[in-house]
C-alpha cells in the first residue's frame, strides 16, 4: 500500500532542473568544508507535523487530505508507520523524530497506553532496519493531555509529576530500544501563568529533580542519547522557564546539570523570544552546548509558533555558519519542526515542504562553507578587535591590567578618542554576493 503514489523518490537534479519534485541545492554527496552534505545536516522528520498534524488551527478543523485518516485506533497509528516510511525514504531524509503520543495513541490506563507504545515501536524498529532510517530523537508528550493542566515536571500536584515520571522512564526506554542519537525535553506546559498561585522555586527545583532521575535511568539501563532541553519564552504556558538559551544555561549551571545537557534550538523559538536564531546558536556554541535544531521560520507578523518551512536563506546561511564554526552538530541533526500551511493540504505539499527545506539549508551550508573559506566576516571582526592584540588591550584581555592601571592610561592619553565604523552595510552587501555567486 503506498500512500504517497504520485511522488517517485527525490533526487538531485541541480539549479537549473524545472522540476518540482527534485532537489536543486541538496546533493547529499557533495562533499563541502570536507564532508558529505548528508553528515553536515543530518536531516530529520518530525514526525508530529508530517504524520500526526492535520491542519487545524485555533478556529478551524483540520484540512489535510492524508490516506491514512480512514483509520482509527491502533490501525491509524500502523498505516502513519507505513506512511512515516514511505515519506522519509522517498524524501532520501536519513533520520526522523517523534513525541510518544505521535505515534501510538493512550489506552484507558497506563498500562495499556505503554502496551500500544510497545506494538508500535516493534513495528517501526522493523522499518528502521529494512530502510537504515535513524531516529534522531524522542520525547514524551508532557502537555496534551488534560492531566498536564499546570505542568509535568513542574505541576502543582504530586500525582501528576509521578506520572510525568513514569511517561519520561518509559520515553528513555523506546529510546534506546530505538537506539536514538538523543533524548529531548521540551517543557510546553513547564511555567506559569501568574505568581499569586505559583512557588517558582519548587516547581524548579522539581524540574531538576526529574532531569537528575532520568539522567540515572539512562546511565542504569545503558541508554547513552546525548539529553536536550529545547527553549522556547511562551506558548502554551505565559512564562516558560526555559525561555531561551542562556536562561536554559543558566538554570544548568546552578542545578549542577550542564554536563548532562545540550540544547536543542529552534528558529521560531527564538524569534518568539525576541532572538535571531544565530543569537541562540551563538549563546549555545560559546557555552558548548550546541546540541541539535529544530529548523522551521516563524511569521514576523503573527506573534506565536506558526513552524513555517525554512525558506529564507540569510537565515539558514548565518544558522549553518554557526553550525560549521561549531565543528558540526555532533549527534545532532536538523528536524524539520514545521508544517505545511492549511491550505497547502495536499500529500504532495509534504514534499514540497521538505524540499524547500532541504535546499533552503544545503544553500546556505555551502555559502556559510564559502564565507568561513575567504574568512570575509572572520577578518572583519578580527579588524574590528584589533585593539586588544596589544598595548592595553592586551593588557585588559592577559588580566595584567587594573583600575588604577587603566586610569592611569586614560589620563595619559586624553585626546579626543576616534573609533572606526562598523561597516554593517558593507558586510550585508558581501552577504548578498555571497549568496548571490554560483
Ligand atoms: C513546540 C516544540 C515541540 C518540541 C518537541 O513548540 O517545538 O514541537 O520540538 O516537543
Ligand atoms: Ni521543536
Ligand atoms: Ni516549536
Amino acid at each position: 500500500m503506498s500512500y504517497f503514489s504520485n511522488v517517485a523518490a527525490i533526487r538531485f537534479e541541480g539549479p537549473r532542473s524545472t522540476n518540482p519534485l527534485a532537489f536543486k541545492h541538496y546533493n547529499p554527496d557533495e562533499v563541502v568544508a570536507g564532508k558529505p552534505m548528508r553528515d553536515h545536516l543530518r536531516f530529520a522528520v518530525a514526525y508530529w507535523h508530517a504524520l500526526t498534524g492535520t491542519g487545524s488551527d485555533p478556529f478551524g478543523a483540520g484540512t489535510a487530505e492524508r490516506d491514512w485518516d480512514r483509520f482509527s485506533g491502533m490501525d491509524l497509528a500502523k498505516a502513519r508507520v507505513e506512511a512515516a516510511f514511505e515519506l522519509i525514504v522517498k524524501l532520501n531524509v536519513p533520520y526522523f523524530c517523534f513525541h510518544d503520543r505521535d505515534i501510538a495513541p493512550e489506552g484507558d490506563t497506563l498500562r495499556e497506553t505503554n502496551r500500544n507504545l510497545d506494538t508500535i515501536v516493534a513495528m517501526i524498529k522493523e522499518h528502521m532496519k529494512s530502510t537504515g532510517v535513524k531516529l534522531l530523537w524522542n520525547t514524551a508528550n508532557m502537555f496534551t493531555n488534560p492531566r498536564f493542566v499546570h505542568g509535568a515536571g513542574t505541576t502543582n500536584n504530586a500525582d501528576v509529576y509521578a506520572y510525568a515520571a513514569a511517561q519520561v522512564k518509559k520515553g528513555l526506554e523506546v529510546g534506546k530500544e530505538l537506539g536514538a542519537e538523543n533524548y529531548v525535553f521540551w517543557g510546553g506546559r513547564e511555567g506559569y501563568e501568574t505568581l499569586l498561585n505559583t512557588n517558582m522555586q519548587l516547581e524548579l527545583d522539581n524540574l531538576a529533580r526529574l532531569y537528575r532521575m532520568a539522567i540515572d535511568y539512562a546511565k542504569e539501563i545503558g541508554f547513552d542519547a546525548q539529553f536536550l532541553i529545547e527553549p522556547k519564552p511562551k506558548e502554551p504556558t505565559k512564562h516558560q522557564y526555559d525561555f531561551d538559551a542562556a536562561t536554559t544555561i543558566a538554570f544548568l549551571q546552578h542545578y549542577g546539570l550542564k554536563d548532562h545537557f545540550k540544547l536543542n534550538l529552534e528558529a521560531n523559538h527564538a524569534t518568539l523570544a525576541g532572538h535571531t536564531f544565530e543569537h541562540e546558536l551563538r549563546v549555545a556554541r560559546m557555552h558548548g552546548l550546541l546540541g541539535s535544531l529544530d529548523a522551521n521560520q516563524g511569521d514576523l507578523l503573527l506573534g506565536w509558533d506558526t513552524d513555517e518551512f525554512p525558506t529564507d536563506l540569510y537565515a539558514t546561511t548565518l544558522t549553518m555558519y554557526e553550525v560549521l564554526q561549531n565543528g558540526g552538530l555532533g549527534r545532532g541533526g536538523i528536524n524539520f519542526d514545521a508544517k505545511v500551511r492549511r491550505g497547502s493540504f495536499e500529500p504532495e505539499d509534504l514534499f514540497h515542504a521538505h524540499i524547500a527545506g532541504m535546499d533552503a539549508y544545503a544553500k546556505g551550508l555551502k555559502t556559510a562553507a564559502k564565507l568561513l573559506e575567504d574568512r570575509v566576516l572572520e577578518d572583519a571582526v578580527d579588524r574590528r578587535y584589533a585593539s586588544f592584540k596589544e598595548g592595553v588591550g592586551l593588557d585588559i584581555v592577559s588580566g595584567k591590567a587594573t583600575l588604577a592601571s587603566l586610569e592611569q592610561y586614560a589620563l595619559d592619553h586624553d585626546k579626543p578618542i576616534r573609533n572606526v565604523s562598523g561597516r554593517q552595510e558593507r558586510l550585508k552587501a558581501v552577504l548578498n554576493d555571497y549568496l548571490l555567486s554560483e
